[in-house]
C-alpha cells in the first residue's frame, strides 16, 4: 500500500494527501516532521536526505518533493481523469502554477503563517506580519486575475495545477487577518471547498 510520510499539518504534505484522495488511492498515512520527529533519523535520511516531508513509498519506488510526488500520482494513476492534462500545454500551465506556488508563494506565506499562528500573541510581530501579508497579497491578485479568464488553475477542469496553491489558499482564507478582497480567488477556493478529498486531506486543523 502507498505510504504518505509527513504531518498533515503541512502544506506541502497536505498536496499529497488530497491527489490521493482525489485518486481514490488507498493508502497509510505516517505523521513524521515537526513534533513527530523521525525526519532526522538515518532510516528516513536514507530515503530522503533533505530530511523534509513529505515523502512517499510506492511499494519499492520512494519519491520526495511535493510537486513531484502530485505529478507522479496524476499520471500513475489518474487514468483519463484529466488530474495529469495529456496535452502538453494544458500541462505546462498547470506546471507553471504548481512550480510558481513553491518558488515564489510558499516562502512568504510560511512567514504570515509562523507569525499568525505558529508565535505566541504576546510574541507576534505585527509589522513584520503585515509586510508579509502584502507580499503574499501581491503575489494572490496574480492568482486572482488568473482565475478571472479560467475556472481552474490546471485550465478548463479541475487538474494537478490546482493543488499546490489550494493547499496555502486553504491557510490564507482561515488565518484570523485582514485580507483584501479578491473574488476570483474567493469563487475558485469556495468551489474547492465543495470537493470531499479537499475536505478531508486539505481542510483539517491550521495549526
Ligand atoms: N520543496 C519541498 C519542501 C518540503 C518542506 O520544506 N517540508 C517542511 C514541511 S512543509 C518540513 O519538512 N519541515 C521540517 C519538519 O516539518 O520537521 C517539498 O515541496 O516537498
Amino acid at each position: 500500500m502507498l505510504k504518505i510520510w509527513g504531518r498533515i499539518n503541512s502544506a506541502n504534505v497536505r498536496k499529497v494527501l488530497w491527489i490521493a484522495e482525489e485518486l481514490g488511492l488507498p493508502y497509510a498515512s505516517i505523521s513524521a516532521g515537526g513534533a513527530y520527529g523521525i525526519n532526522d533519523q538515518p532510516d528516513y535520511l536514507a530515503k530522503n536526505p533533505n530530511g523534509v516531508v513529505p515523502l512517499i513509498e510506492d511499494d519499492d519506488f520512494i519519491l520526495w518533493e511535493s510537486n513531484a510526488i502530485v505529478r507522479y500520482l496524476a499520471a500513475q494513476y489518474g487514468g483519463d481523469s484529466g488530474l495529469y492534462p495529456c496535452d502538453a500545454r494544458i500541462r505546462a500551465c498547470a506546471d507553471k502554477w504548481m512550480d510558481w506556488t513553491t518558488s515564489t508563494l510558499t516562502e512568504p506565506f510560511r512567514a504570515v503563517v509562523r507569525g499568525v499562528v505558529r508565535t505566541a500573541p504576546d510574541k507576534q510581530n505585527w509589522a513584520e506580519i503585515n509586510d508579509s501579508i502584502k507580499t503574499v497579497e501581491r503575489l494572490l491578485v496574480m492568482v486572482d486575475r488568473e482565475l478571472a479568464s479560467r475556472p481552474y488553475l490546471s485550465g478548463d477542469t479541475f487538474g494537478m495545477g490546482d493543488i499546490p496553491m489550494g493547499c496555502f489558499v486553504y491557510g490564507w482564507f482561515e488565518m484570523p487577518i485582514e485580507r483584501a478582497e479578491m473574488p476570483h480567488l474567493r469563487k475558485w477556493y469556495e468551489c474547492l471547498k465543495q470537493r470531499p478529498a479537499y475536505q478531508k486531506a486539505v481542510m483539517t486543523p491550521f495549526t
